[in-house]
């Protein structure tokens, strides 16, 4: 089964494809967290929220593996470069008590995935202290444990977290489909040039495609199986 996709049909072996919810937190979504820290407008975000709750459930009923990530650090900033601690003039810092727990903190409850996205006991969640999934976490390694080779690639925000996960998939041999509804910026003009520089050059990082080809593809899918 293919999905419809920018630039050429993205193959969908639901075998060897996971989707990938990349920090889909309080702390970058909600109000009080580590996004208005940096003095972003966090309700730019929430669109993202209802279409890849679908995109999640049909994931689940279709059996996929499903991993979640969160950007964050150890309460003792170990893990924290002091180049990023101390980027910029924020409101608050990372590791500053702030309205829901400290920022960016492992085990705050400002740093979890938000109610609506909440990852099930069996789904596996990738703690990571960059933008990328892979530096600093095991990610690769349960990759290849489960034969994962194609990902589908949702979350905030699509300049940063995202496309650095999928940059770092992509020179890794994994091929990338990222759905263009389920991700979002802070800013409009980054989330559209981000989206068309992964797809841009045949697909120089993968492929790109709305939520609706995806779910189509799984549902034709399902019924061939
Ligand atoms: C940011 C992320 N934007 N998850 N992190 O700092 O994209």
């Amino acid at each position: 089964m293919q999905v419809e996709a920018d630039p050429y049909p993205f193959e969908l072996d639901l075998a060897t494809t996971a989707l990938v919810i990349i920090d889909m937190q309080r702390d970058f979504v909600e109000p009080g967290g580590f996004g208005e820290t940096l003095g972003n407008d966090v309700s730019l975000l929430q669109s993202v929220v209802p279409p890849l709750r679908k995109v999640l459930a049909a994931c689940r009923t279709a059996g996929m593996t499903v991993i979640h990530t969160r950007e964050g650090h150890v309460p003792d900033l170990s893990d924290c470069p002091p180049a990023k601690l101390h980027r910029g003039a924020p409101s608050l810092r990372i590791g500053d008590p702030g309205p829901k727990g400290r920022i960016l903190v492992r085990g705050e409850y400002g740093h979890d995935i938000i109610d609506d996205l909440a990852p099930l006991p069996d789904e596996l969640v990738i703690d990571k202290p960059g933008k990328g999934s892979f530096h600093g976490t095991s990610f690769g390694a349960e990759l290849e444990a489960r034969g994962i080779t194609r990902l589908v690639v949702t979350g905030v925000t699509t300049e940063v977290c995202v496309h650095t996960t999928v940059r770092e998939a992509n020179d890794r041999g994994y091929e990338c489909l990222v759905l263009s509804d389920c991700t979002g910026s802070y800013f409009p003009a980054f989330h559209e040039a981000g989206l068309a520089m992964i797809a841009a050059q045949g697909g120089i990082f993968g492929w790109v495609a709305p939520s609706g080809a995806f779910l189509s593809a799984l549902a034709l899918q399902e019924v061939a199986s």
